[in-house]
């Protein structure tokens, strides 16, 4: 009976220090809560600024679900959820390169800057899975990560000095002062996951796994920066435009 209960138990014991499974829970409902703030908040706003917040309101959404399913592998298998990890990615990074555009679309942007982001993101995470869980021993992830490197270094020349910065200053006002933020965002946020995968994954630089860093609690940080950090620098946008058309 005791077995037969457990089997379908919902909840599995947590340990104090299982700081990987507190992160997870934790960064579950923080998702959540992003996603509730930005669907009920987007309807405050116009046509231009409603669909940025309803993407931003997905990405966290997007991301809540996988969540949900990578606290629960984690509980009961007790190994990092690589594929649901990179399956939340593929679907959230696009969508978050998609926010660049739809930001920069006043100012004339193009769809093939969108596509451009997207595909370099898509290159960026497919060759960080391979490092990660397909070619992971010997020289593999220092390999498939110096690849994925590039790719991401591709997405910040392009929007911090290509025709992404362009467009944005061309806009000005409340539109490039987002820009700027979503590119710190990029920057400074993206830069944590190279971490943590240098952290889980075998390289050269190993002794960052020995300082005791864990290459899961690095990426859920990571994801909570990175994704709230990114819808809410969008909503502030919105407020501010919207404030200076009411003035
Ligand atoms: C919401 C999820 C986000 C913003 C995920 C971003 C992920 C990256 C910027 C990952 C980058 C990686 C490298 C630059 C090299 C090593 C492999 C990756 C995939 C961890």
């Amino acid at each position: 009976m005791e077995n037969l209960m457990s089997s379908f138990s919902l909840v599995t014991k947590m340990a104090t220090n299982d700081y990987v499974g507190f992160t997870f829970f934790v960064g579950c409902m923080a998702m959540m809560a992003a996603s509730a703030f930005f669907f009920f908040s987007m309807n405050d706003f116009d046509r231009k600024w409603k669909t940025s917040i309803l993407v931003s309101g997905i990405i966290t959404f997007i991301a809540a679900v996988h969540y949900w399913y990578m606290r629960d592998y984690w509980a009961t298998v007790g190994e990092s959820p690589t594929f649901f990890r990179y399956v939340d990615w593929v679907l959230t990074v696009p969508l978050m390169c998609v926010e660049f555009y739809l930001i920069l679309k006043v100012a004339g942007a193009k769809k093939s800057l969108m596509w451009k982001l997207i595909a370099a993101s898509v290159v960026m995470l497919v060759t960080g899975y391979f490092g990660e869980a397909v070619y992971n021993t010997g020289s593999g992830p220092a390999v498939w990560g110096l690849i994925s490197g590039l790719a991401y270094f591709y997405i910040v020349y392009e929007i911090w000095f290509g025709s992404a910065k362009k467009l944005a200053e061309q806009a000005g006002g409340a539109v490039l002062k987002a820009h700027k933020a979503l590119c710190w965002f990029v920057l400074v946020g993206w830069a944590i996951y190279p971490l943590g995968y240098m952290a889980g994954t075998p390289g050269w630089y190993d002794g960052l796994g020995d300082l005791g860093l864990n290459m899961d609690v690095i990426y859920n940080i990571g994801d909570a920066i990175n994704k709230i950090g990114f819808g809410l620098v969008v909503y502030a946008a919105a407020v501010a435009s919207r404030s200076k058309s009411e003035a």
